[in-house]
């Protein structure tokens, strides 16, 4: 057999299987996993690194015009340059539905932004917040067929909020065309009442964006957003859950029969709620304000028993860049007057995995092939990404070149992502990137992209095996 490129004598890790052995690729797809095989037209020496798959981010956001107002700091351009630097090669952003605008029409704007602008393999989530009959009975069930398998929905946000009727609705549809539906779950009433009592008390700095959104303000709703799967027998996805009282409502409902996903990011496992004190009860605790929260240590101990248990099957950023300079302040005043104004999210994709590998792996909390499900293969099986997310003859050569061992002190002069800070800035991991294939070709090498921006593709997308309809009451 001839190869485009070998991968020789690394160390292969997928979900089932560790071992010794080379990879060969033929026009951007695996071809032979094996013992020396014939030498490639391209070989690489992958000596003392694990080859993984590559990392598949199923939830962040590049270009979308939501959280507070202001321009992200990431495009398909910063954005998938800074996901390939941290090991990624598929991400799946979100399409948003501006009110009073078909479905289609965010998708082809969409689609505009990262034509031509996107260094790795993207799909589109979708985000609905209009979900008028036309919507969901007939461009719904179009879009969901031609390859945009899955939508999100809000439980909190003005712009973006649901109530429950209209959840209700979603969810029913998304069962009809085998959409799968992921949840924001944080409920809007209960942090619009914390948020207008903390201002009233003068509490405005960006740490009481935390206290105006505890633990119970998520419970609630994801236990309400599991009722609503319940009854419509649709199974959610719970997005970006942030400790233990979210995750509790999963493993009850678990129990009880239904399908019901979980994710956690990150932050939920690396970063505090003390972090958006900031200095000094300043603006640069802005840097730590995402939704839901990051909570604290204990929260993070139940985030790992959820790891480890099953609770989440996927592990994502949920990057969602800002600039500190800019949105968070100066170019955004309104950010410095009150926590209400400071956009919601954090720039991650680059170093998702290596935190992941860090805490979870070097620590021993989970194993390199528990590590690849979290951070590829599952994203890949639960969204529809039929070519993707494992290692074996026929698959995208997407990979991951590994060096389990290298330290690394995180700092924005090694980030490649639009924002002008990492939250992360200072924290200190042992397992880094040290090469990233996509479809074969070498797109990021020792920290320096080689990829071009007009080598992404867009990944239409298979039916999520696990979406579809599942019980539900009965009409009779
Ligand atoms: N939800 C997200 O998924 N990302 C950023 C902010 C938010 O509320
Ligand atoms: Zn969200
Ligand atoms: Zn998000
Ligand atoms: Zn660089």
């Amino acid at each position: 057999q001839d190869f485009d490129l070998v991968i020789r004598g690394g160390t292969i890790v997928t979900v089932a299987d560790t071992s010794r052995a080379d990879l060969g690729v033929k026009d951007g797809k695996i071809a032979a996993i094996g013992t020396g095989l014939a030498k490639g037209r391209e070989e690489i020496d992958a000596t003392g690194l694990l080859v993984m798959p590559g990392g598949i981010d199923s939830h962040v956001h590049l270009a979308q015009p939501a959280f507070g107002g202001p321009a992200m700091a990431d495009g398909f351009e910063s954005g998938t340059r800074s996901a390939i630097a941290g090991g990624n090669t598929t991400v799946l952003p979100f399409a948003l539905q501006s009110r009073g605008t078909s479905l289609r029409k965010a998708v082809e704007d969409y689609h505009k932004e990262a034509d031509g602008q996107s260094y790795c393999d993207y799909g589109f989530h979708m985000i609905l917040t209009d979900p008028t009959p036309a919507v969901l009975g007939q461009e719904l069930p179009a879009l969901v067929a031609g390859g945009y398998s899955s939508l999100k929905v809000f439980m909190t946000y003005d712009d973006l909020v649901l109530n429950d009727r209209e959840l209700l609705e979603v969810f029913d549809a998304a069962g009809e065309c085998g959409a799968l539906v992921m949840v924001h779950c944080e409920g809007y009433d209960a942090i619009r009442f914390m948020t207008e009592k903390l201002e009233k008390a003068g509490r405005l700095a960006p740490y009481f964006h935390a206290v105006s959104r505890p633990q119970s303000v998520e419970r609630e709703a994801a236990h309400r957003a599991i009722s609503h799967s319940e009854l419509t027998g649709v199974p959610i996805m719970i997005v970006h859950v942030s400790g233990g009282e979210a995750m509790e409502q999963i493993r009850w409902a678990r129990a009880r029969g239904l399908k019901i996903m979980g994710e956690t990011c990150t932050q939920y496992v690396s970063l505090t709620a003390e972090d958006l004190k900031g200095l000094n009860m300043d603006e640069t605790g802005g840097k730590y304000v995402c939704s839901p929260p990051p909570r604290d240590r204990e929260s993070w101990e139940a985030i790992w028993n959820g790891i480890q248990t099953g609770v989440f099957q996927v592990f994502s950023s949920d990057h969602c860049p800002f600039f500190f300079e800019g949105e968070l302040g100066k170019k955004n005043p309104k950010a410095r007057t009150s926590f209400r104004w400071v956009p919601n999210g954090i720039p991650g994709v680059e170093v998702r995995m290596p935190i992941l590998w860090s805490e979870g792996v070097v620590k021993g909390r989970i194993t390199p092939n528990e590590f690849v499900a979290l951070t590829s293969t599952n994203h890949a099986r639960i969204y529809g990404l039929t070519n993707k997310g494992s290692l074996a003859p026929g698959y995208d050569a997407d990979i991951v070149l590994w060096d389990p061992e290298r330290r690394v002190t995180i700092s924005q002069d090694l980030m490649h992502h639009g924002s002008d800070y990492t939250p992360w800035e200072g924290f200190q991991v042992t397992g880094w990137p040290e090469a990233t294939l996509l479809r074969g070709e070498l797109v990021m090498r020792g920290g320096e992209i080689l990829g071009r921006k007009d080598k992404g593709r867009f990944l239409p997308r298979a039916l999520s095996p696990m979406a579809g309809r599942h019980g539900g009451a009965a009409l009779d």
